[in-house]
């Protein structure tokens, strides 16, 4: 009989072989019709794009520019763990502690004790007293929409520890958008918790960060090109330079 070729990629997320695209298996003339929208089909993650796209010039990853291209790379490699990257690694963080248990106290005190930072936890300038108005405005919406926060729940129990000890110890906007994530896919009803935990493990909350901030780094980079910006160089009275002899004592 006839023999069906393996194929050698596969591809779920958009299909453009028919008459017309389908994205995710819906037709893309009834994303029109029925007005979902992006947004009805996205809801969280188009919040998430909005709340992500920019925070400002200082941020580590917008002082890069030399073409637009490169620019955009260049800025999107300083993101990392401690930096707009630890939105995967503060959901599996906070759900694995919760999950087993731990009271907020025990889960602080074992990642003191394992000398790790928290993942979704710090900022550099925002803190109890100067709060950040987009982890309040996510809360928000979801204390409002989802079904139950739990692990937003947990989060904020975390972060009253760890403010009592620093200000700034704050659930930051990676935090919050990781804890509910997990609270979206599991309690939704529209995934299994399988697929919930695949989501968080595959880096796929780390890539809505990186797609939201292209928009902000592009962003600064016309800002940049059209106020005729010159190479940017770091001013002294803005370094401590130490010398070794003298640190050596
Ligand atoms: N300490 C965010 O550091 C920052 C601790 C901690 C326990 C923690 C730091 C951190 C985890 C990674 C994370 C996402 C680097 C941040 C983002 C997007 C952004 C950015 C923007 C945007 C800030 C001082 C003392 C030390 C530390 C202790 C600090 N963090 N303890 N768990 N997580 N967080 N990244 O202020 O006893 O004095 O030695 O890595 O979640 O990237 O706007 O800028 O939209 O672009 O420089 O919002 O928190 O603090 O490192 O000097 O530490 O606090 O152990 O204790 P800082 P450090 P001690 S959101």
């Amino acid at each position: 009989g006839l023999v069906r070729k393996p194929a050698s990629f596969v591809s779920t997320i958009c299909d453009d072989r028919g008459q017309e695209l389908l994205y995710a298996g819906m037709r893309i003339s009834d994303v029109f019709k029925e007005d979902i929208g992006i947004g009805g089909v996205l809801s969280l993650p188009v919040m998430v794009l909005m709340l992500t796209a920019d925070h400002g010039p200082a941020v580590s990853g917008a002082h890069n520019t030399i073409d637009l291209i490169s620019s955009l790379c260049s800025g999107l490699l300083t993101i990392g763990d401690r930096f707009g990257g630890a939105l995967d690694g503060a959901a599996d963080l906070f759900s694995g502690a919760y999950d087993k248990g731990l009271t907020p106290r025990e889960f602080v005190d074992s990642m003191r004790k394992q000398n790790k930072l928290i993942l979704g936890i710090g900022h550099k300038i925002k803190s109890r007293t100067n709060p950040d108005l987009r982890v309040t405005i996510i809360t928000e919406f979801a204390r409002k929409n989802f079904p139950a926060t739990p692990t937003l729940d947990y989060a904020l129990a975390v972060e009253s520890i760890t403010t009592a000890k620093k200000d700034n110890l704050i659930l930051n906007v990676d935090g919050a958008i990781g804890v509910l994530f997990v609270d979206l896919l599991r309690h939704s009803g529209a995934f299994s918790r399988e697929e919930a935990e695949e989501y968080a493990r595959i880096g796929t909350l780390n890539g809505l960060f990186v797609l939201g901030r292209s928009i902000g780094f592009i962003g600064h980079y016309l800002d940049q090109k059209r106020l005729k910006q010159g190479l940017y160089r770091h001013p002294w009275d803005d370094i401590s330079y130490l010398n070794p002899a003298a640190v050596q004592g």
